[in-house]
């Protein structure tokens, strides 16, 4: 179904809503609308992205009508920035567990897998007023039909319909991830969002090769904390606290 700003209105009417047919980045939108004012909840949506980041500059790979990609403004306080990846990524579980997938996981930090294959990212940037939080901004990009055949991604990415073998409406998924964002949105920096987000963790007592800020730590990951570092058991049982990096199922090394 083709993703039209009357049926995105209507569908989430009272939210406020900016739809574009064709963005460099959502996330840039909904930046710029978080210092005009925008309120929590206040959602940019697009058809297709042509500059989408991910992490550390990283490109998103968007064609038009086959993605959900969307960013939403939200004003957290400070210590609940760390629950922002989570939310996002265990909204896009939700949504996935609703579709009867069976094989849904969230990957360390910021990745849902389906099937063992990247199926959403989740970008969350914030913005600072001096040493305060002005707001965040909370994107996230699902593959709803994507054809990665002959592309770099072919070997780790997937998208929803192939994968599941039946068609969605990417309309109806709108609106059930953001009603489960709002949900969290209520839930930021408590147990229960942790929780959630962690049992989804598959990989968590495997082994795990890290690169991070301090290098590459291969070991065990052995669990998450509640601010979203991994603990990664390596030489020497030594147990490392990864704030950020990326994270390779196995040992490389
Ligand atoms: C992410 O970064 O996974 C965060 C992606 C966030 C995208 C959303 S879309 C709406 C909003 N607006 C934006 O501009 N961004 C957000 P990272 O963990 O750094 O992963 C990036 C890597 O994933 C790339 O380097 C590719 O290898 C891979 N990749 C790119 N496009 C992909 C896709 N559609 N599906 C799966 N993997 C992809």
């Amino acid at each position: 179904m083709t993703l039209t700003a009357d049926n995105i209105y209507n569908a989430l009417s009272p939210r406020p809503v900016r739809f574009f047919e064709r963005v460099h980045s959502t996330n840039d939108i909904a930046l710029d609308w978080l210092r005009e004012g925008a309120p929590s909840g206040a959602v940019v949506i697009a058809d297709e992205q042509v500059k989408g980041r991910g992490r550390l500059g990283r490109a998103w790979y968007t064609p038009p009508g086959t993605a959900l990609i969307l960013s939403v403004v939200l004003r957290p306080e400070p210590q609940h920035l760390p629950h922002l990846t989570m939310m996002g990524a265990l909204a896009v579980c939700e949504l996935l567990e609703r579709l009867s997938a069976e094989d849904v996981a969230v990957k360390w930090p910021n990745d849902v897998q389906l099937c063992g294959k990247k199926v959403s990212g989740v970008l969350p940037e914030v913005v600072w007023k001096g040493s305060q939080v002005e707001g965040a901004v909370l994107g996230i990009g699902v593959n709803v039909r994507i054809d990665f055949s002959g592309t770099e991604f072919a070997d780790k990415a997937i998208s929803i319909e192939p994968a599941l073998g039946k068609s969605v409406n990417r309309l109806d998924l709108l609106v059930h991830l953001l009603n489960r964002l709002d949900d969290w949105t209520s839930l930021l920096g408590t147990a229960s969002l942790y929780e959630a987000w962690r049992r989804r963790l598959k990989m968590l007592g495997q082994p795990v090769t890290v690169t991070g800020t301090d290098g590459t730590i291969q070991g065990v990951a052995v669990d998450v904390d509640e601010e979203g570092a991994l603990l990664v058991r390596g030489e020497g049982e030594r147990v490392h606290r990864v704030i950020a990096g990326d994270i390779v199922l196995g040992s490389v090394l």
